[in-house]
């Protein structure tokens, strides 16, 4: 008799260092700081000197795999790094670290760089959370830094995490590390993440899939969305 694949057939990724599996009950995606203030002209990422255009390529494929979370109702996060309005939570060191011509708080074209409230810290509309998704509000580069994120992981049930998001190296890296050291397995896009700096790109990939997957594995969004078609194939049907 042919044994149907459910809901909780486990899911089997092609990833580097090696497949990556997980429960899709136990799993949630994480869209790191998806900001305008990182990713349009006029933000805090123009303002420390760099090209913002190399995070855009990040955006599509990031969106496939949101509307596959979306369409298999499993947790979303999208996070936001940012300070409050009277910026009680900002270090100096934070907002003084490079001398830059505007600092988090100062008024740009897109209102206060990184502060909450501003149409700047917002995330960009391409990936805007609807309702039922978590969306975190961070002061740090990690996500678990200052938040409760890892009380709702928890609390979900969740062990397995996906990541997307902007930079590779700083909040990416940051989190994705926090992730492994609370015992989550992580699968990190390579093409649902960008940086300002193509060899940042480049190592920070490297260094997680290294050493046997030291910090998680590194795989692609076709991969992922391939390995749930296969797992679940209601979902190609109901497209
Ligand atoms: N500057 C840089 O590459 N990144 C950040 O400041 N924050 C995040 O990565 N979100």
């Amino acid at each position: 008799m042919e044994v149907k694949e459910t809901k909780n057939a486990e899911i089997r990724v092609p990833a580097e260092p090696y497949e990556f599996t997980f429960d899709p009950t136990r799993v949630a995606l994480l869209c790191i700081d998806f900001q305008r203030d990182f990713v349009e002209a006029g933000g805090f990422g123009e303002s420390l000197g760099n090209d913002v255009s190399t995070l855009r390529g990040a955006i599509a494929p990031t969106r496939k795999v949101l509307d596959c979370f979306r369409e298999q109702d499993w947790m979303v996060i999208h996070t936001r790094e940012g300070h409050r309005e009277d910026l009680s939570d900002l270090f100096p060191s934070k907002r003084d670290r490079g001398n830059p011509t505007l600092r988090i708080g100062d008024i740009g074209p897109m209102g206060r760089l990184l502060t909450r409230g501003s149409k700047g810290h917002d995330i960009i509309p391409e990936l805007y959370p609807i309702e039922g998704e978590v969306v975190l509000d961070k002061p740090g580069k990690g996500a678990f830094y200052g938040t409760d994120l890892e009380t709702i992981l928890r609390a979900g049930g969740i062990t397995h995490l996906i990541l997307t998001g902007v930079t590779t190296e700083v909040c990416v890296q940051s989190t994705a590390r926090e992730a492994n050291d609370r015992g989550f397995d992580c699968l990190i896009l390579s093409d649902c993440t960008g940086s300002y700096f193509p060899e940042f790109y480049e190592s920070a990939l490297h260094m997680f899939k290294a050493q046997g997957g030291i910090v998680g594995w590194v795989g692609t969004s076709t991969d992922l969305l391939t390995a749930v078609d296969a797992a679940i194939p209601e979902i190609g049907e109901s497209k």
